[in-house]
């Protein structure tokens, strides 16, 4: 029905308003509509805050024979808030339309279920792939139990990601930065090797976009990180991932992974802490190993056009099905497998 379709683009405009501040909790919208009329509509805004149910009907009276629409199947369990299939049943509403189920064990169809039984009418699956995209993180989280991994690098127009000598070079520029910065707010854990942490002394922390750091994490296998590294001296969290080395020193953890297997066991360790999503920010070595031993969901590059003639090289990825932006003057978005979320 063409007037599903229509609520139903709100609530998924509406979920996306949760910007950098809901993981790793999935975007969700919900608008409240009777005889066409809209009574009411929220966001989850805040990972641990009431979800978007909740903040839809607050200021509801009567929403009785209304129909909801949300974006993801009304939550069964108690969580941080109670049910929000109860809040519907609650409201007496007689219609209630989903965009995607919840993968999540914790609810898994059994919202639904709880409508049903409740004698609500309940029609899923409407604008299913958009929602697909926008919470594609969190859907493949809950269907592999292992986290959604981005990688993303910025190049020279030749191919280049620094320096012959390592000094990092800005390939961004301020459009394509705050790009970056959305991603790292929109991953719950960001990833470098211990090279681009010694090289470039980055803090990986979100800054020139709205939104929550991600947790940071370095692989870093023989210990050799700066200890005079911001990763080090912030008042942050940072784990890093050696072979032997494990101590805990404030908010900084180093564990040990033993030697063999290591990028396996670095997964299994995502796994066990339940992480939902990783963005890789280099450098080459890095990258080019999750690619070939890790599956990668998702690759971003940005590429300047400018020249460096001679530098490290940047990794050895065809980019052959990349959608590609422009983003200011001098820099190409490329984003490929998982589809972009610049919409
Ligand atoms: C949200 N916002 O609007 C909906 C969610 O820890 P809790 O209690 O906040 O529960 C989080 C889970 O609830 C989440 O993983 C998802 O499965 C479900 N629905 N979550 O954060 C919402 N509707
Ligand atoms: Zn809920």
């Amino acid at each position: 029905m063409l007037t599903d379709e229509i609520w139903m683009q709100r609530a998924l405009d509406l979920a996306q308003l949760g910007g950098g501040f809901v993981v790793p909790n999935p975007w969700v919208g919900c608008v409240v509509v009777r005889d066409n009329v809209l009574l009411g509509e929220g966001f989850h805004a805040q990972y641990g805050g009431p979800h978007a149910e909740v903040n839809a009907f607050r200021d509801i009276k009567d929403a009785r024979g209304a129909t909801a629409y949300v974006s993801l199947e009304p939550c069964s369990h108690t969580g941080k808030t109670p049910p929000c299939a109860d809040l519907l049943i609650k409201h007496q509403v007689s219609r209630v339309v989903i965009c995607n189920l919840d993968p999540n064990p914790l609810v898994g169809g059994q919202g639904v279920t709880k409508l049903e039984a409740a004698g609500i009418e309940v029609h899923v699956g409407v604008l299913a792939e958009k929602g697909e995209l926008i919470n594609r993180r969190f859907f493949y989280f809950h269907r592999n139990r292992r986290p959604y991994i981005t990688v993303k690098y910025a190049t020279s127009a030749d191919q280049f990601i620094a320096h012959p000598n390592g000094d990092a070079h800005l390939f961004s520029n301020p459009i394509s930065q705050q790009l970056v910065h959305r991603l790292r707010a929109e991953h719950q854990a960001i990833l470098v090797g211990v090279n681009t942490a010694n090289a470039d002394n980055p803090s990986l922390t979100t800054r020139v976009w709205p939104g929550n750091s991600p947790i940071r994490f370095v692989l870093d296998p023989q210990a050799r990180m700066d200890e005079r590294l911001t990763l080090l001296q912030d008042e942050f969290p940072t784990y890093i991932f050696t072979h032997e080395v494990k101590k805990t020193e404030g908010y900084k953890r180093w564990i040990a992974l033993g030697s063999e297997n290591y990028l396996q066991k670095f997964m299994g360790y995502c796994e066990e802490k339940a992480i939902q999503s990783i963005l890789i920010e280099g450098g080459t070595k890095t990258i080019e190993a999750f690619i070939q031993e890790i599956d990668v969901q998702e690759i971003i590059q940005i590429e300047s056009t400018e020249v460096l003639g001679s530098g490290i090289s940047a990794p050895n990825i065809e980019l052959t099905d990349a959608r590609t932006y422009q983003l200011g003057s001098d820099n190409h978005w490329k984003v490929q497998l998982g589809e972009e979320n610049l919409a």
